[in-house]
C-alpha cells in the first residue's frame, strides 16, 4: 500500500490523523502541493484528478476521497479504536456530523479561501479542472462558517465530543477545520465557550499535538 499525502492541507490531515489515533503505520509519499505536484504527469498518472490524499493498495486501486480511506481502514484494523463508530446508531451520528462538517465548514473554508487573491485565480476548485473564481462566493462561505460555529458549539453543550460520547472521526474533521478556518482570518470566538472547552480538551490528544 501506498498513501500519498501532504502534511499541511486539512484532507490528507484528516487521514493522518486518522491513521495515529489508529496506530496505524502505512508507507507514504509527500505530493508537495506548495510545487503543485499534485497536478504533475506523474502524478495524475496514480489520482487523475490531481487531489489529495489517495491512497494505493497493494492490487492497484485507488481510494481518493478521505472518509472512503478511513472507511477503508477501518474495517481493515478492526482491533484498533473504532472512530466510525461501533452499532449502527453511533456510526449513523457520526457519518452525519462528519458529513454536515465537510459540506457546511470545510467546504466554505476551502471556497472563501479559493475565491479571493490571485494564489488561485483559474484554480477555484481542487484538482485539475480549470474553475474560476466566483468572487461573490466569498461573502456567503464567511457567513455560512461561523454559521456553522454556531451549530457545532450548540451541539457540544449536550455532547462531551461532537457525535456523543465518545472521540470519532467527526472530532478529527471539526478540530481540522477550526485549524483551516484561521487561513481565512476565522478563529473561534471566545463565547462560543463549548467549542473552547471541547478544542481545549482534545488538543492534548497525542495525534494532534
Ligand atoms: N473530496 C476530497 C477533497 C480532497 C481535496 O480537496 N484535497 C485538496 C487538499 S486539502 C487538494 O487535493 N487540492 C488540490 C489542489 O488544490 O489542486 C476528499 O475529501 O478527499
Amino acid at each position: 500500500m501506498m498513501l500519498y499525502t501532504f502534511s499541511l492541507a486539512p484532507s490528507p490531515q484528516r487521514v493522518e490523523i486518522f491513521m495515529k489515533e489508529k496506530g496505524i503505520n502505512i508507507p507514504s509519499e509527500t505530493v508537495d502541493m506548495m510545487k503543485q505536484e499534485q497536478l504533475s504527469d506523474n502524478y495524475k498518472e496514480i489520482n487523475p484528478r490531481g487531489t489529495l490524499p489517495a491512497l494505493v493498495l497493494d492490487d492497484g486501486t485507488v481510494i481518493s476521497e478521505v472518509v472512503a480511506i478511513c472507511r477503508y481502514l477501518e474495517i481493515s484494523n478492526p482491533d484498533t479504536p473504532l472512530l466510525l463508530g461501533e452499532d449502527a446508531k453511533q456510526q449513523a451520528l457520526i457519518g452525519e456530523w462528519d458529513h454536515r462538517l465537510e459540506s457546511e465548514f470545510l467546504l466554505p473554508i476551502a471556497d472563501a479561501l479559493r475565491n479571493q487573491g490571485d494564489g488561485f485565480k483559474g484554480r477555484a476548485l481542487p484538482g485539475v479542472l480549470d474553475i474560476e473564481q466566483i468572487p461573490q462566493l466569498v461573502t456567503r462561505s464567511i457567513k455560512r462558517i461561523k454559521a456553522f460555529l454556531e451549530i457545532l458549539d450548540k451541539q457540544l453543550s449536550d455532547n462531551k465530543f461532537v457525535a456523543g460520547d465518545t472521540f470519532s472521526m467527526a472530532d478529527i474533521t471539526a478540530y481540522v477545520g477550526i485549524s483551516f478556518a484561521v487561513w481565512v482570518q476565522i478563529s473561534v470566538p471566545e463565547e462560543l465557550k463549548n467549542i473552547n472547552r471541547w478544542f481545549d480538551e482534545i488538543s492534548k490528544r497525542n495525534s494532534l499535538k
